[in-house]
This record gives C-alpha cells, sequence and structure tokens, in this order.
C-alpha cells in the first residue's frame, strides 16, 4: 500500500491538521459505537443489531463535506457513522437500539438502523431497500425549484442497485441534472449472495448511461472518498448535476447479529479484509506523516471509549418506549 506514503495527500484536498483527526476521530467514534452494540446484543439487551464495521471511510468521508441540516441525507440502515457524523450521539443510537422512549429516531418504535432526525435533515429509511433514491431525488428536484444550492446524497449497498427505483431515480436524476449523490457502499455481500451473483458488470459506469459522472474509489480510503464525494458535492451545488459514487468497501461482520456468516464466507476472506480496515489505513497515514502520535491516539480512543459507556448506560438505565404508545404517527389521526 504505497498511497499512504505520499504525505501531502490531505493537503492537496485542503485538508489541515484539525480535519484529519476530525475524520480519524469520527471512524473510531463508529466503531466503538458499533462494537459496544453487539455487546449489548449478546448481553439480551439489544435485540437486533446491523453494523458499519468496515464502512466507516465510506461514510465519514462523504459526509464530511455536507452541510448538517441544510444538506439531506437519506441513509440505509448500515448509515450509524454518517449520522453520528451529520450530530446524532451515541445516546440516541443506543437509545434506538434498545427500544428506548427518548430513541430521537422513533421514540423506540422502528428497528434499529433507521435513522431519522428532522432537525438533522436526515430521512428515515423504508424497509424495502433501495426506495430512498426517488425519494432523495424528489428532494434534489425541491432544491433546484427553490434555486438553493442543498444537495441530497441518497446511500445504499450494492444490491439495491439491482432494484428497479434506484435505475428510475438514476434516470431522472439525469434528466433533470438534480443535486443528488448516489453512495453506493458496495461490501461485497447482500447478506449471504456475494455481489457477483447480484450485480452485473460496474456499478460506477452505469452512470454514464444516465448522462452523469460515475466514479469508482477505494472506500477503506477515507482521503479518496472525500475527495470523490468532495468533486461531487462542489458539481452538485454548482448546479452541474448528479453523480455516483461506488466506494468499494467489505462488511467486517455478519449481515446482523441474526446472521452466521460461517455458513457462505471463508474466515480467510475476513481476515484478509482486516488487514485493509479503513482505520487502521488511516491510523497508517496520520502516524506516517507525523500527524497523530501513539500517545494522542491512545488518548483519543479512552476518551471515545468512556463517552460510548456512558451513553450505553444511560440508554440502559432509561426508560422503555410505552406499549400503548405503538401506533402513535404510524396511522393518521392516532
Ligand atoms: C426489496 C427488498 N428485498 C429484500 C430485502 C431483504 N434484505 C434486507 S437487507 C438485504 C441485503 C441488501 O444488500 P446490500 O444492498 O448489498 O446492502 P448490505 O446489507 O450489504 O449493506 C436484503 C436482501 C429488503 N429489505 N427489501
Ligand atoms: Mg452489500
Amino acid at each position: 500500500m504505497t498511497i499512504e506514503k505520499t504525505g501531502a495527500r490531505h493537503e492537496a484536498l485542503g485538508l489541515d491538521e484539525v480535519d484529519l483527526k476530525k475524520l480519524y476521530r469520527a471512524m473510531l467514534l463508529a466503531r466503538r459505537v458499533d462494537e459496544r452494540s453487539w455487546i449489548l446484543n449478546r448481553q439480551g439487551k439489544a435485540a437486533f443489531v446491523i453494523s458499519c464495521q468496515g464502512q466507516e471511510a465510506a461514510q465519514i468521508g462523504t459526509a464530511y463535506n455536507l452541510r448538517p441540516g441544510y444538506d439531506y441525507l437519506y441513509p440505509y440502515y448500515r448509515d450509524s457513522g454518517m449520522t453520528l457524523l451529520l450530530g446524532q450521539t451515541p445516546r440516541d443510537q443506543f437509545l434506538s437500539l434498545m427500544g428506548k422512549k427518548e430513541d430521537p429516531n422513533s421514540g423506540g418504535r422502528q428497528m434499529p438502523g433507521h435513522f431519522s432526525s428532522r432537525e438533522l435533515n436526515i430521512v428515515t429509511a423504508s424497509a424495502p431497500v433501495g426506495v430512498q433514491y426517488p425519494q432523495a431525488t424528489g428532494t434534489a428536484l425541491a432544491f433546484k425549484m427553490r434555486g438553493e444550492d442543498g444537495v441530497a446524497v441518497a446511500c445504499g449497498g450494492e444490491a439495491s442497485t439491482s432494484g428497479g427505483d434506484w435505475h428510475e431515480a438514476m434516470n431522472f436524476a439525469g434528466i433533470h441534472d438534480l443535486p443528488v449523490i448516489f453512495l453506493i457502499e458496495n461490501n461485497v455481500y447482500a447478506i449471504s449472495v456475494p455481489s457477483k451473483f447480484q450485480v452485473a458488470g460496474s456499478i460506477a459506469k452505469r452512470a454514464e448511461g444516465y448522462g452523469f459522472p460515475g466514479v469508482e474509489v477505494d472506500g477503506n480510503d477515507v482521503l479518496a472518498v472525500h475527495e470523490a464525494a468532495k468533486g461531487a458535492v462542489d458539481r452538485a451545488r454548482r448546479g452541474d448535476g448528479p453523480t455516483l459514487i461506488e466506494a468499494k468497501t467489505y462488511r467486517i461482520t455478519a449481515h446482523s447479529s441474526d446472521d452466521d456468516d460461517r455458513r457462505y464466507r471463508e474466515r480467510e476472506e475476513i481476515e484478509e479484509w482486516r488487514l485493509k480496515d479503513p482505520i487502521i489505513r488511516f491510523e497508517k497515514y496520520l502516524s506516517e506523516n507525523d500527524l497523530l502520535g501513539e500517545g494522542e491516539k491512545e488518548a483519543m480512543d479512552r476518551e471515545i471509549i468512556a463517552e460510548v459507556a456512558e451513553a450505553s448506560s444511560y440508554a440502559e438505565n432509561a426508560a422503555f418506549a410505552d406499549p400503548d404508545d405503538v401506533l402513535t404517527g404510524v396511522y393518521a389521526g392516532a
């Protein structure tokens, strides 16, 4: 991996030391929240976990370019890193994970991973994969009609590009030059199905057929993702239209806490990808460029672990949602 050694990559991207530490901290926070979530699941305190592990660079590198509360994010279930960067807190995530009343996403009514915040313009996903793409495209149309320079970002896994919604959204966005970014986090699997049985050809190249750029990027390299996303965001704000980003990455964990991935993939494959772990790679870049010493790194991690522990115990002790409240906000008038 020679790319880490080319010192001033971040300078070429207009990122200073403060930016780099924010990027690193955000990736590590997402990882630690995720790890804690699995522990809560194994303790019987969280019914279901769906993980972002391995995809932190794709998420943080993209979200770092957005204006929270102005741009719109249509995340998918793995995007906890993105939502944390935009302003959701570890406490919010644990409250949601454990179905607590204070859960800001849905008051404990929704499955974890359905991130939602009116203040932050994060729009909840629906359960069928891919329905977020036409919704985000509609929001981009609204930005354009109002003459605003906002950007809508819609995210999903590679398998969601096999559905019709994705193609319809891509086509509509291409026709009307809309300020929407499609971020595909290609993590190689759709539950147990490897991408070779799910996706024909290149995802990134499909954008050309819809009349706008498609970029394939190393999704485990946060600086490469940042560069691609910055180009896409700048282009959208200028009014030049959509961009598709295919971030090539890997799902380190099983599909969810209910999945046993030993049934369909070799442990060696996971170990190979662990060597390309986006957090370790970025650590290496930072340390090779004397931007993050061992002591500072450990202090940051200790601080994050303490923050996560505090958030987790707050949520554990919080009240459950009231069963009588289950239909509030579900049906009109309820
Ligand atoms: C339309 C639809 N079909 C099937 C499912 C069941 N399902 C949930 S997640 C998933 C895998 C999606 O894979 P991908 O888009 O690659 O995302 P990943 O989970 O790998 O991040 C499937 C098939 C669903 N939710 N919606
Ligand atoms: Mg996938």
